[in-house]
């Protein structure tokens, strides 16, 4: 086809076409995709236009004109239908749904505390009533301040491979083993008695670590240690002491029990039994019902104590002829199961959002 053919033809489908084109388009997207067609790069009239030169000289001006004409009127028509469609769009969202704004906004999850952290933090404070101080002792500790100096004999039990971490460290084996994952809190009363002279009333809780595994037992569990040292303490003040604080958390008329038992730290050494708070076998006052947790018998052993032993004092370089002094440790674990009705311990580690979401 010659050029003038070309040129008459090109400009007569554009002026034709472009209309229904940006009508057809339903959004700026497919508008300027249409436009694109006509004057993009390598669109229809921008190709049509590049071919200026060839047409014969003196039809040159006029196809010029002709096709500077629907230039125009295709620019004018795009930006008309754009600003249709936008004013279009616009219209649909007003006469669309209202944005409520009264709607309730997203809350943002409020954390809180782990049970058994509320837990140690209500316990504590019960000693602090009471005028004790709180301290804190290192989670891993010497074999020294677990075992030794509080009287264990060199081949107790406890010290043993099977019931304790012991945190390698280079050297020997004497040395590997003088480094361990405290088994209970008492280490804080070797550690406060080094540092400090009584008088003294000392409470501290914390993580402790142990070779045990099952429901009511697992190898990180928390403890609470509190001993009082001074001239003339007596069993009596520990009684007190730990009949008060138990009856402060789980009630008045909660029955407490005393019962001689064995640790090396102490002596006497006890454990204290109290009502299991699941049966309340107290209250009903028979033994109606096999109760899983204290299996009937209406009694929970809930911690070790006694009076200090005197050669826990020589170890600190206190007079045992002149002080005396009772200790104490419980499980908070197991108070915190017996407060909220916790029947596995594993779910106190298990950190479920499900479980804790409930405290
Ligand atoms: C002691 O650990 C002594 N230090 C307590 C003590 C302190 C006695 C001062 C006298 C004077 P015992 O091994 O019984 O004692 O542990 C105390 C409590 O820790 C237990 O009653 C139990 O509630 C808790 N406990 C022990 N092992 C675990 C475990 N693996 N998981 C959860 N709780 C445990």
């Amino acid at each position: 086809m010659d050029v003038v053919a070309a040129f008459e033809e090109g400009l007569e489908r554009g002026a034709s076409e472009y209309r229904t084109a940006f009508e057809e388009a339903e959004d700026e997207q497919a508008l300027r995709a249409a436009n694109a067609r006509f004057v993009g790069p390598s669109g229809a009239l921008t190709r049509l236009m590049k071919r200026m030169r060839e047409l014969p000289g003196e039809r040159r001006k006029e196809f010029g004109q002709r096709s500077n004409q629907l230039k125009q009127e295709i620019a004018a028509a795009f930006h008309a239908r754009l600003d249709g469609l936008a004013a279009a769009a616009r219209e649909a969202e007003l006469s669309g749904p209202h944005l409520d704004v009264s709607l309730p906004g997203r809350g943002r999850p409020v954390g809180r505390l782990h049970p058994l952290t509320q837990t140690k933090h209500d316990l504590l404070d019960v000693f602090v009533e009471m005028g004790f101080d709180v301290a804190d002792g290192p989670e891993v500790e010497k074999h020294e301040y677990n075992f030794d100096k509080l009287g264990f004999p060199p081949d107790h039990p406890a010290t043993d491979m099977q019931d304790t971490f012991f945190v390698a460290s280079e050297g020997v084996e004497s040395e590997a083993r003088a480094v361990l994952l405290r088994t209970h809190t008492s280490t804080v009363q070797v550690r406060e008695m080094l540092a400090r002279k009584p008088p003294l009333a000392v409470v501290s809780a914390g993580a402790t670590f142990r070779r045990d595994d099952d429901a009511t037992h697992s190898p990180m569990f928390m403890q609470l240690e509190g001993f009082m040292v001074d001239d003339g303490i007596t069993f009596a003040h520990l009684k007190g002491v730990l009949t008060h604080f138990l009856q402060r958390i789980f009630g008045r008329d909660l029955p407490v029990r005393f019962r001689p038992s064995y640790f090396p730290f102490v002596e006497p050494g006890g454990e204290v039994d109290m009502g299991c708070t699941i049966c309340r076998r107290w209250q009903r006052g028979d033994a109606a019902g096999e109760c899983r947790v204290c299996k009937g018998t209406g009694w929970i052993e809930i911690l070790g104590c006694g009076m200090i032993h005197p050669v826990v004092f020589e170890h600190v370089g206190y007079d045992p002829e002149r002080h005396t002094g009772f200790a104490f440790g419980l499980g908070v674990d197991r108070i915190t199961m017996l407060r909220h009705g916790v029947p596995h311990l594993g779910l106190l580690y298990g950190n479920d959002p499900r479980f804790l979401n409930q405290f």
